[in-house]
């Protein structure tokens, strides 16, 4: 039969998928089994799939036809039951091929052509380095073969590849290698078998040349397993870390979930082009080389912890994901919030020795509740904002969000302080043994929790508006202490109005339902005691405490706590503690009360919190101000203003405390981000902000300016060449805390002629022997100035290291406009990099690097307008984002995100914003992953 070509699709582009619209599929697939002729220009699949009707639909009637999924394939051949089907008796689409149904059980057979060459998309099959990858989800196997690609199909593969051996040496897919084969011409096959039944976007091969380290390992039961890690061969001596790191997550979840490995051999691959960090894909995890490659010379402490985060964040997805998957993608929180909750214990207790250093915990607590503050906090206020487990989408991809992943983990870690961590074990312990090899929905996930735990107190019913309804829920408190009968009453508020794409759903309707909110709380006296009290609580038993967790389940709601000492006049409260729910808290703190926990609170979590409260009221002072100045007026040492002197001291005193670990230190005088710093904010004006927070960050550095370099000196027993270099938190604290101190203590010099600040941070450039130094004194010496010197010097050193060249062109997208660099003159910067040899314009990690860090992370520097109210970077940002559209949609919707908070700006810039996307709507072709981040931004 000849080559049929696609008739084209329906003109709806982009149709709205609902997640109440679920229907079981007419089939399921028992088998399949794939044959790849591998050849970049034009590959050949030949599938043979085992179909049989699904149990649960209609027995009554017809067989209804099959509909096979199918995207940028070329149909050569199609047979039923090995019968080959002539062009009239099936129906092909661009994305669809319908096939008549001989019986209740038979077999298709496909043959198809694709291109991996000239797919940039990154999804399906293409070609990287001259080497083939895939990456399936979420919906990637239709670019592979015909298929049902949905997540609750699953089937056992076989998989057979054939490639030339000169070239493609290596090749891989999921499972256990079953045989291999010398073929005619010089090419070579390998079979693999995977036992285990999967969905279609687990699927994986890899071949090429590449070279592997590997590792042995006997798991809980004794059995022996192969590890390896596949690079390119130049890359060998950067895998020992992720090595370790595969090593210690399996011992982890054995000890912690009782999960242990289920495949004989367990690969991961590195690959420079791919559009997210690594992919979990069954016994072949595929890895942006981001998050495998590092060795002093060219990774951060940073990526050190980052690599061990993924690393495990992808082995767990093993049992939460794979053997345990999910029905539909509207459920991918089910996996996805609960693995990134699994790798953040994981991190945890690295950190801190399985709880030995508490602190050290708490700074990992405090990393992630900065990341989800900064993203998902900001997402719930835009408009993509949407519920941990979506009700519709126009295009999956776009909901691989900070809400399913980040706010997800929170959900789920609440949970775990509902029902205590032996209760949590439990339910978790449930789940695996009643889903194990099915396909299931959130509600699956808390059915089995609450099953494991009958006498819990928790209502899992009202629990579940976490997963059903989107927003930050706003809670205000007001306390009421009586001295005279040493009562405390905490009068609670929740808020939570509908937002982002709830707003069109919910029609006008505020119809939400109250949270049930676990608030861990205690109180202070005003000097700083603990104090113990008893709480009375329906339904729990009153117990005389530090610490209370309530259950805060109604809109309004009242706690009353007894047992303060006479003596006192004053209490001051702590609450969520340890960050104990994804709000945010409003309370009249005063600053003396804040000043007060800063240094007495008994829960790190809510020390660290009191000081950025402490910052972020001293900033929206600042802010404040700023706003009705002009903008020639806010020079360094604008006129008018000075900063508060109680908080300087108090950050002079904490600088200085020897008893504070220097990770905590670090953590503790690090000021709010920018996007932290919008959230309470009724209009974002960049450049009065950054200014703000230029101003406290200035005065902080002046106020303990005598006191850096002493402080940069007691590091140096703790850190290389006094001890050898290890990428661990404890000495990753030290780095972090001395390069926060050179940081502060450079800009406390900034005025100086000849700053010792800066020789020493000269001196640390050159001297480096780890990347960590090296580019925190980098970016330092580029924090006022270009230093282009050391620039160029940085960029010929390390021209041939991808990763390393990445960090040089985010250090310049992010360079923050100073008194000698314009926002004018760092858009031209950024030109100018596009074209830079080490930069290349199809790479998502080249991308990222320059242009997100450039729209997402230089505020000040991307967001504004010259004297005639021009805005160039805005123009630049729509010319860009259409042009990598054209060949890879997912890192231009993600790109596109960065304008969609566009009405929370100041007047001029919102408008110019909206201008932007509304250009960017106009262009011809949008993929449907841009047009749907477009549409919800304008709607
Ligand atoms: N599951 C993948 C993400 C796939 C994204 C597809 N657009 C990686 C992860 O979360 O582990
Ligand atoms: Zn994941």
């Amino acid at each position: 039969m000849a080559a049929q070509a696609a008739v084209p699709a329906q003109a709806d582009r982009s149709p709205t998928y609902w997640r109440q619209a679920y229907q079981v599929s007419d089939y399921l697939i028992e088998s399949v089994s794939l044959r790849f002729e591998l050849d970049p220009v034009c590959t050949r699949v030949s599938a043979t799939l085992t179909v049989y009707r699904h149990p649960a639909a209609a027995q009554t009637g017809a067989l209804p036809p099959l509909v096979l999924q199918g995207e940028a394939l070329t149909l050569e051949r199609v047979a039923i039951n090995n019968v080959e089907l002539a062009a009239t008796d099936y129906t092909l689409t661009e994305t669809s091929l319908t096939l008549p149904v001989p019986a209740a059980h038979f077999t298709v057979q496909t043959t198809v052509t694709l291109a991996p060459a000239q797919n940039t998309s990154l999804m399906g099959l293409y070609v990287s380095n001259h080497n083939f990858f895939t990456q399936c989800e979420a919906e990637g196997f239709r670019r592979i073969t015909w298929f049902l690609d949905r997540p609750d199909i699953m089937a056992r593969y076989q998989v057979r590849l054939e490639a030339n051996q000169a070239d493609y040496p290596v090749l891989l897919a999921n499972g256990n290698l079953v045989a291999t084969a010398l073929l005619p011409n010089g090419r070579h096959a390998a079979e693999w078998q995977d036992p285990f039944p999967k969905p279609s976007y687990l699927f994986a091969l890899v071949a090429g040349q590449l070279s592997c380290v590997e590792s042995t390992i006997r798991t809980q039961s004794g059995a022996e397993k192969q590890l390896q890690i596949w690079v390119e061969a130049r890359d060998l001596d950067k895998t020992e870390h992720a090595m370790q790191s595969l090593i210690r997550a399996i011992h982890w979840d054995e000890q912690r979930f009782g999960r242990e490995l289920d495949l004989d051999r367990f690969m991961i691959v590195a690959v420079s082009d791919f559009n997210m960090g690594a992919m979990e894909n069954k016994g072949l995890n595929i890895f942006n080389t981001k998050y495998v490659l590092a060795n002093p010379a060219i990774a951060t402490d940073v990526d050190f912890a980052n690599i061990e985060s993924v690393v495990g964040h992808e082995y767990f997805h093993n049992w939460s994901g794979n053997r345990v998957t999910c029905r539909d993608w509207f459920q991918l929180s089910l996996k996805e919030g609960l693995t990134v909750f699994r790798d953040q214990e994981f991190s945890m207790d690295m950190a801190s020795d399985f709880g030995a250093q508490p602190l050290a915990r708490a700074v990992r607590r405090i990393e992630d509740v900065r990341a989800l503050r900064s993203t998902q906090f900001v997402e719930d206020a835009g408009p993509m904002a949407h519920p941990i487990r979506p009700d519709s989408y126009q295009e999956i991809s776009n909901f691989y969000t900070a809400t399913v992943y980040e706010k997800g983990a929170e959900v789920i870690r609440m949970l775990q302080t509902l029902l205590g961590p032996v209760g949590f074990r439990r339910g978790m312990d449930t789940y695996f043994a009643r889903h194990d090899g099915q396909a299931v929905t959130c509600d699956d996930f808390v059915q089995a929790l609450a099953d494991a735990n009958p006498e819990s107190q928790v209502d899992f019913t009202q629990f579940k508006h976490w997963y059903s309804q989107a927003g930050t829920p706003r809670v205000t408190v007001e306390q009421h202490f009586d001295a005279a009968t040493g009562t405390i009453r905490l009068d609670l508020t929740q808020r939570c109005p509908p937002v982002g794409i709830e707003r069109q759903q919910m029609a006008g309707s505020t119809d939400k339902q109250p949270y049930l909110i676990p608030l861990k709380v205690a109180f202070f006296s005003t000097e700083g005691q603990p104090l113990e009290t008893a709480c009375f609580q329906a339904a729990a038993a009153e117990v005389i405490q530090h610490e209370h967790l309530l259950q805060f389940t109604q809109a309004k709601q009242s706690f009353e706590f007894k047992g303060v000492p006479a003596k006192h006049l004053a209490v001051i409260p702590s609450l969520g503690r340890d960050f104990s729910a994804p709000i945010s808290l409003q309370y009249p703190y005063s600053q003396q009360a804040l000043i007060t926990l800063l240094a007495h609170d008994t829960d790190p979590f809510n020390r660290w919190e009191a000081g950025q409260q402490l910052f972020q009221q001293e900033i929206l002072r600042l802010y404040t101000w700023a706003q009705e100045q002009d903008e020639a007026a806010l020079s360094r040492h604008a006129a008018g203003v000075e900063v508060n002197a109680a908080l300087l001291a108090v950050v002079a005193q904490l600088a200085q405390d020897q008893t504070l670990a220097p990770a905590f230190r670090e953590i503790s005088l690090t000021l709010p981000s920018f996007n932290v710093l919008t959230e309470t904010l009724v209009v974002i004006d960049p450049a009065r902000l950054h200014w703000a927070r230029e101003t406290l960050r200035a005065a902080i550095a002046g106020a303990v300016a005598a006191h850096w370099e002493t402080l940069i000196q007691q590091t140096s027993p703790h850190l290389p060449p006094v001890v050898a270099y290890a990428p661990n938190a404890e000495q990753a604290g030290y780095r972090a805390w001395r390069n926060l101190c050179l940081q502060y203590w450079v800009l406390a010099e900034s005025e100086l002629v000849s700053s010792p600040a800066r020789v020493l941070a000269e001196q640390q450039y050159w001297a480096a022997t780890n990347m960590t130094d090296r580019l925190a004194a980098l970016s330092v010496l580029t924090q006022e100035s270009t230093a282009s010197e050391i620039l160029t010097d940085f960029a010929a050193q390390w021209q041939h290291e991808p990763l390393v060249m990445d960090k040089w062109f985010s250090l310049q997208a992010m360079a923050a406009p100073s008194a000698t660099r314009s926002p004018v003159a760092i858009l031209q910067a950024v030109e100018h990099l596009l074209q830079h040899s080490a930069y290349s314009p199809r790479n998502p990690n080249k991308i990222y690097a320059l242009l997100l860090r450039y729209f997402a992370n230089n505020p000040a520097g991307f967001h504004w307008q010259s004297v005639t109210g021009e805005t160039p970077s805005y123009d630049f940002w729509v010319a860009q984002v259409s042009a990598i559209d054209a060949f890879n949609p997912q890192v231009a919707a993600r790109l596109a995100r960065t304008l969609e908070q566009w009405q929370r700006y100041v007047a001029p810039l919102a408008h110019a914003m909206q201008r932007a996307l509304q250009q960017l709507q106009q262009q011809p072709a949008l993929s449907k992953d841009v047009r749907e981040v477009v549409e919800k931004a304008l709607q």
